[in-house]
């Protein structure tokens, strides 16, 4: 770890060889390919929340200048592409399963959000498709719509899929509720709050676009698509369209950001296959950022009520969590974050002997839910830290210290948890005390004493969290090393970075290990056609997976390399040493190179890895001072000390961390999805009422490092792409809720905008 440097306050720097490409306009995103021939799709989306389709008018639309066709609902129905492969397999109660919900690529008879797709217009320009699609002629039959998740559970609610009784998809129970009652029973004190990881929308900069052409004389398919990832991609359209995974053939290059939204199969790729097949020719689309808020998976909207048993001395006892999972109108390919991740870092990090959880997961006419940054690891951390920071306030116990108690100290690790999961290893209390250190916690009260002289109310907000990243749902990571005759090596991989720097880290893991030079190594990401096995991009999972299988590759290659070697020396492999790009004898005194392997024809090896878990931990501390004329609340100061095991690129570990945190932002003070109860109608769908962070927003995020390597992977690494959105959730709602503690504010939901806190300030004026 470099904390030299970071002590003195400087930023690492940055050396990602992607940047130049990327930030000179080089990069080559979805909507950038072409090709010669291509029709333009447009789609038909409903405007109405809930309604039956009484009647589709397409004769005006098809009359148009330049329309080639127009696809429906029947078409959907004729090729069947029905039921979308859902990831919600986990196990219910009393051995239920979740049900998937049948949803055509287009809507048909029946439409259950705002935005979901109806028809699609195909025509030879992108603005004859749009023209015409204003004429197709829809006839709503509305139905009463609900759209919040509580009010979906209750008796009477409209009833969204015929299927789902109650619109309950699934419902499932953790932990031991016996245990958990008796702990209350004896408890000396029992804190209670009820807290919402709001609806968001991940919003990455690029907006999705597809390009779908079909090969007849293959019976196949090739995309230019936004992805994270070709596998999970691959597979779900394969089972949505039913068409084997051979056939379909995906390239990208650059990806605009993904946050967990651009993994999965999305009903409008599907759709343009049925159109590309029947048009014989290449078909296009491009999301406007209108639909992106409509339609790309939703993040969070999680609901939980939950309570913390304590003793008098104030150790925890037990836990119990209720929550709500709202999964929009149709379960996704990517819904399971929501209640898997949730459960397996459920007690946090702290020892509470007894914990006990539910989860209902009900259907509402809003978007679908699916993985955002975290998916579930945020929202248990914000339930548990909001918990534990009203139990410090209830008892009067400093809320870094209460937490000092109740960690699970160093020599119990490796952990098991209530829930079974098996927590590697983690030093939370040298955590803690750099963390109090960096972030002056004992300097608070004066600084408190400062804004309050200027008229500020200021507080300070603390969060100790840790989180399951790694092992992820493919059943190994493979990837592939391509030696060529100038010492090139090209790296296969099947994971997609959107942002994260990949091309650097990973040139690095194997330059290292084959003590090249990096720039000798080139990245090659889901090269159109390989079949290479792995996870996408998600759950900070690729540089443990991936990452590491780069390293066994590098290892693999020079144990290859030495038989290869051995031949033309004549020698045994064992009498052979490799160093730097060369192989060498003692004996023979002769050197082959990495490049004479390959003189003749490019060597290949394909390395494999299964990975378990990786915990990264961290303690972030924020201050924030509030405006009691405006209510605006301002981020003064914000340390963040995080253990992400070895890190491979200290420049790239900080990014990561500083756009997580700041994605954390946007949820915590801006950012929210919000439907009308009445109509069903979005009421945020531009940025112009979704309020993104600003750069301002942040000024300084002072980080350090704190690693505990971990055993899991050859490198030591444990991811760290969401952490800085998992701790920045609880310590800024909590940095806020305790600068309005003293006007006996004790909890908000986010987001917690000028005007929440404004009207909260006044509602305890008056009280
Ligand atoms: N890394 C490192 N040392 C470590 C751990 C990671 O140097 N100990 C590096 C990795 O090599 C990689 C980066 O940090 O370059 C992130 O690695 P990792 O934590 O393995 O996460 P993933 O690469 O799997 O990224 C996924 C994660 C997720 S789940 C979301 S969502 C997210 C995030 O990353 N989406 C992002 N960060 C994002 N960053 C950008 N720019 N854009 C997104 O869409």
């Amino acid at each position: 770890m470099d904390t030299h440097h970071e002590q003195d306050g400087h930023h690492h720097h940055s050396n990602r060889v992607e940047d130049k490409r990327l930030i000179t306009g080089a990069g080559k995103y979805a909507s950038d390919w072409n090709v010669a021939g291509q029709l333009y799709g447009y789609f038909v989306r409903s405007d109405r929340a809930h309604a039956e389709i009484a009647g589709l008018d397409t004769a005006a639309a098809l009359a148009y200048p330049g329309v080639k066709q127009i696809f429906t609902g029947d078409d959907a129905i004729a090729a069947g592409y029905v039921v979308p492969p859902h990831s919600l397999t986990i196990p219910g109660r009393n051995g239920s399963k979740a049900k998937p919900t049948k949803r055509p690529v287009l809507a048909h008879g029946k439409v259950r959000f705002v935005g979901e797709a109806i028809a699609l217009v195909v025509a030879d320009s992108a603005a004859a498709a749009q023209d015409a699609a204003e004429l197709v002629q829809i006839e709503y039959r509305d139905l009463p719509s609900v759209v919040r998740p509580e009010a979906a559970l209750a008796a009477g609610a409209p009833q969204i899929h015929d299927d789902v009784p109650g619109n309950l998809l699934f419902e499932a129970d953790v932990g031991n509720e016996q245990e958990v009652e008796a702990a209350f029973a004896k408890a000396a004190h029992i804190t209670r709050l009820k807290v919402e990881s709001t609806r968001v929308s991940p919003s990455p900069m690029e907006p999705r676009a597809c390009l779908v052409a079909y090969d007849a004389a293959n019976d196949a398919y090739r995309f230019n698509v936004v992805m994270q990832g070709v596998t999970t991609l691959r597979k779900q359209i394969s089972a949505y369209t039913k068409t084997a995974e051979e056939k379909l053939i995906f390239e990208a290059r650059d990806i605009g950001g993904g946050f967990g939204q651009r993994t999965v199969a999305y009903p409008e790729y599907c759709a343009l296959m049925i159109a590309a097949k029947k048009l014989g020719k290449p078909v296009k689309w491009v999301s406007t950022r209108i639909e992106a808020f409509l339609t790309d998976t939703h993040g969070r909207a999680n609901i939980i009520d939950g309570a913390l048993a304590l003793d008098k001395d104030g150790k925890f006892l037990a836990m119990r969590l209720d929550w709500i999972n709202d999964m929009g109108a149709y379960l996704s390919p990517g819904s399971v974050g929501h209640i898997r991740n949730t459960s397996v870092c459920m007690t946090g990090v702290y020892r509470i002997p007894a914990l006990y959880a539910t989860f209902k997961a009900p259907v509402t006419n809003c978007t679908p839910v699916g993985s955002y940054r975290g998916a579930g690891r945020p929202d248990i951390a914000y339930a548990v830290e909001r918990i534990v920071n009203q139990a410090a306030a209830e008892l009067k116990i400093d809320a870094a210290e209460l937490r000092r108690l109740n960690f699970i100290p160093p020599d119990a690790f490796p952990y098991k948890t209530p829930t079974g999961s098996t927590y590697e290893i983690a030093d939370l209390p040298g955590l803690l005390t750099k963390a109090l250190k960096l972030g002056d916690w004992q300097g608070f009260a004066k600084r408190r004493a400062e804004s309050a002289a200027k008229g500020k109310l200021r507080g300070i907000g603390i969060s100790t969290v840790i989180e399951n990243t790694g092992a992820g749902n493919a059943d190994k990571d493979e990837v592939e090393l391509r030696l060529d005759a100038n010492g090139t090596i090209e790296v296969h991989t099947v994971s997609k970075a959107q942002g994260h720097g990949h091309e650097t880290t990973f040139a690095k893991v194997v330059g290292d290990a084959l003590g090249v030079a990096h720039e000798r190594v080139k990245i090659v990401q889901c090269a159109p056609g390989s079949m290479l096995q792995g996870n996408h991009t998600g759950g900070s999972r690729s540089a443990v997976g991936a990452g590491s299988v780069c390293y066994l590759a590098a290892q693999k290659l020079i144990e290859e390399g030495k038989a290869l070697a051995a031949l033309e020396m004549k020698l045994e492999p064992s009498q052979i040493n490799y160093a730097n790009g060369e192989f060498r004898s003692v004996e023979s005194k002769r050197v082959v190179t990495l490049a004479d392997l390959a003189k003749t024809k490019p060597l290949k090896v394909v390395a494999e890895g299964k990975f378990g878990s990786t915990f990264p931990n961290g303690c972030h501390i924020a201050e924030v001072e509030i405006d009691r004329d405006t209510g605006a609340a301002e981020i003064v100061r914000y340390s963040a000390v995080d253990d992400c095991g070895e890190v491979i690129n200290h420049a790239i570990v900080e990014g990561q961390l500083h756009g997580g945190v700041v994605q954390g932002v946007g949820q915590v003070f801006g950012e929210h999805i919000v439907y009308d109860p009445e109509s069903g109608q979005p009421l945020a769908a531009s940025f112009m009422d979704y309020c993104m962070p600003r750069a301002g927003a942040l000024r300084e995020l002072k980080g350090e490092e704190h690693p505990t390597p971990s055993k899991v992977s050859p490198l030591g690494v444990k991811g760290v792409g969401e952490s800085g959105c998992t701790a920045s959730l609880p310590v800024l709602v909590g940095a806020v809720i305790d600068a309005l503690r003293p006007l006996g504010i004790e909890h908000l939901d986010m987001p917690l905008t000028p005007s929440k806190l404004w009207h909260a300030m006044q509602k305890s004026k008056a009280a």
